[in-house]
């Protein structure tokens, strides 16, 4: 593949109405709001709806889950509380300090959201199950520390288990890494691990660690999955994103991906906020005429939406 990619115009734009919450939106003193995630409603009687789970923080940077509505997935109105969350010693054990960058997927008539959560040591990941998204339940803790990112694919594999990306912690990578893929008969108990992209694949943007973003969707060309990719200079430690397309029947495995980034901290409030040069996606909506809505964080500090095509992100994936 040539070195030298003529790249005349972007994969995806940023939204005219960039940031679309911020602190100033919620009925209460808050900090910021940031790598939150937006679904399209799937359950009975709430389709077309959008929803989204909102990381916010108030002001002592205590996170909060927050939802907002919408009824086009650019003008959100959030709830007038944030969500009720478990009041267990199991959960307070190891969500001690915050809770955070949840991801959502719609599989057999459900939503499955998984938050990172942290205590004073180390991260786990919760899952939670909901009808609705008014509410959620706890189900559990399913890894073992140290380990983040984490997605549901919307979709069993061939043989009835479920798939999800994750991001190991690999403390000889600077706590960072690779992305893997593990299979589960039943949501709790996960194995059979597979390495997938390596940050040597996209060293110039992500050498310092790769995290999935996005809940993988399947093409006939296979699951396009949207990555965040961490890249240390001097002076910064940039976050920008990144999209691959992983074969459709050994989902580990990586057929194409952009080795430039189609996202990146360029614009003002992804440059500069509580944590500087962020872009940090946790979700994407494909609408059924192609367009597609990837919803970041900017800079730890504030929700942003970029929009783009399916067509254009696969065309970077194949030829970028
Ligand atoms: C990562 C996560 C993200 C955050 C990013 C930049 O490790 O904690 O939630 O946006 O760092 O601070």
């Amino acid at each position: 593949m040539s070195e030298f990619v003529r790249i005349d115009r972007d994969v995806l734009t940023r939204y005219e109405g960039n940031p679309i919450l911020t602190a100033a939106d919620f009925p209460c003193r808050m900090r910021a709001v940031y790598n939150s995630s937006a679904i399209k409603c799937r359950h009975p009687g709430a389709e077309g709806r959008y929803v989204m789970l909102c990381r916010s923080n108030q002001i002592n940077h205590k996170t909060l889950l927050w939802g907002a509505d919408s009824a086009d997935g650019l003008k959100w109105k959030l709830r007038p509380r944030p969500f009720q969350m478990p009041d267990t010693d199991w959960w307070h054990r190891y969500a001690s300090t915050v809770y955070y960058d949840p991801r959502i997927t719609w599989i057999d008539g459900e939503y499955l959201v998984l938050l990172a959560c942290q205590n004073t040591a180390f991260t786990r990941v919760a899952l939670f199950r909901s009808p609705d998204l008014e509410q959620l339940e706890f189900v559990n803790y399913i890894n073992a520390p140290d380990n983040r990112n984490m997605v549901i694919f919307p979709e069993k594999a061939p043989d009835g288990r479920y798939m999800r990306l994750e991001r190991p912690n690999i403390a000889a990578a600077g706590g960072k890494g690779n992305i893997w893929l593990s299979f589960s008969p039943d949501l709790i108990h996960w194995g059979d691990s597979y390495e997938s992209l390596q940050t040597d694949q996209v060293w110039n943007y992500g050498l310092a660690g790769l995290g999935p973003s996005t809940v993988p969707y399947r093409t006939d060309e296979g699951w396009l999955i949207i990555f965040h990719a961490i890249m240390n200079n001097c002076t910064t430690r940039e976050y920008s994103t990144g999209a691959a397309l992983l074969d459709l029947d050994e989902p580990w495995k990586v057929r194409h991906v952009t080795r430039y980034p189609i996202l990146y901290p360029e614009a003002d409030y992804e440059i500069n906020g509580l944590v500087e040069h962020v872009c940090f996606p946790c979700s994407k909506i494909i609408e059924d005429d192609g367009t597609v809505k990837l919803y970041y964080g900017g800079a730890d500090t504030v929700q942003c939406v970029a929009l783009g095509t399916l067509d254009d992100i696969l065309y970077a994936c194949r030829n970028w």
